[in-house]
């Protein structure tokens, strides 16, 4: 037998980023007006460098996150690159303060780096080292279509789905109800019955609210309408959902496997779209992937779209890609997209690894 050359996590290199984005993005929630991102690089001793970026949404929280990623990397230095290993130590590390919101985001880019870096080292794509194969994902283009009111949406709409997409999401949760509807009929009329749509309210509603709006919108024929009502409310979610007909996605607030299984438990969704990030890098999504599994739930992405479109390619109820490309400024190589399809990287690793020359451009 072939003795396994283990491989040793030497430091992290953190570098934080403010990267110009084509679309500003305004939802009911706020707008991201560029992609506030911090890049790691888990260097290993006499191995590969793994990358990893996480989006932290605002350029103030970029130098907080840094400092807490570095001390967190201080933990690892010297030990074996084993992501479950060293997922575990971190989580141990966080119980005391806690491993969600920032903690957790941090937990998470680190073990998307370690992942990274071991694909990299066995010279596998990450869904191969996972024990599936890079597979097309069918991909909606989330990539715009923020609040920006009926009369820019149907452009807009036109655009994304001319970017070669069959799919696209529309942000929602105006003031009035009314331009709810007129911003979701102008899309409809706009792509036509082929294109899927999808609606997001970014948490906008209370419960009444969101029935009744989402009632007003049943008849409109969209995929799913999301997170409603706020993200950490799974009764409400339940409610809403008993008493609509269109499907109801949430997720991408999640922050690890626990409270999704919360939010199964109540049958509180149609459908789940973990974030890479928030549900816990690579080692999260997988647990996350589980219990959808277990529970008949189709599986969605949010954001990250290079290492989801392997994480989707292992999850058995994989459904869709979000494709936002706002770190793709940063890659070596973008994410491929083909007939409205996500392409996962066949290269080693997780799809991330940088243009150097826009690191240092976007520098802050
Ligand atoms: C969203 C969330 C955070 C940043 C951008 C967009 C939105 C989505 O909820 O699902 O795309
Ligand atoms: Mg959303």
């Amino acid at each position: 037998m072939l003795a396994e050359r283990s491989l040793t996590v030497a430091r992290l290199r953190v570098r934080p980023l403010d990267v110009p984005i084509r679309r500003p993005l305004a939802t009911s929630a706020g707008t991201v007006s560029s992609a506030a991102i911090v890049a790691i690089d888990l260097m290993t001793d006499d191995g590969p460098t793994g990358c990893a970026y996480i989006q932290v949404y605002a350029p103030w929280a970029l130098g907080p996150m840094a400092q807490l990623i570095e001390r967190l990397g201080e933990f690892i230095a010297g030990r074996p690159l084993a992501p479950l290993e060293i997922e575990e130590r971190l989580q141990g590390k966080l119980k005391l303060p806690g491993a969600q919101g920032f903690t957790l985001m941090a937990l998470a880019g680190i073990d998307m780096a370690a992942w990274d870096a071991l694909a990299k080292a066995r010279e596998l794509p990450l869904a191969s080292l996972l024990g599936g194969a890079p597979r097309p994902i069918a991909a909606y283009n989330s990539n715009g279509l923020g609040i920006i009111g009926e009369a820019r949406a149907a452009g807009e709409a036109r655009e994304l789905v001319a970017e070669g997409f069959r799919a696209i999401k529309v942000r929602v949760g105006y003031p009035d109800a009314g331009t709810d509807l007129a911003v979701v009929r102008a899309v409809r009329e706009a792509v036509g019955a082929d294109v899927t749509v999808m609606a997001d309210y970014n948490q906008a509603l209370r419960v009444r609210d969101a029935i009744d709006r989402i009632r007003m919108l049943d008849d409109e024929g969209l995929l799913w309408v999301e997170e409603p009502v706020a993200a950490d409310d799974a009764h409400g979610h339940a409610d809403v959902r008993g008493a609509v007909g269109t499907a109801i996605q949430t997720g991408e607030n999640w922050w690890g496997p626990h409270p999704m299984a919360e939010f199964l438990r109540l049958r509180a969704c149609d459908y789940g779209m973990p974030d890479a990030m928030k549900i816990g890098g690579v080692t999260g999504w997988l647990r996350a992937a589980a219990l959808a599994e277990s529970a008949g739930l189709p599986l969605s992405s949010h954001l990250y779209p290079e290492i989801s479109a392997h994480l989707l390619a292992v999850a058995p109820t994989r459904h869709y890609l979000e494709y936002v490309n706002w770190a793709e400024a940063i890659l070596a190589q973008p994410l491929a997209i083909k007939d409205g399809e996500a392409i996962a990287s066949s290269a080693p690793g997780s799809g991330i690894s940088w243009n150097e020359e826009a690191l240092t451009r976007y520098a802050v």
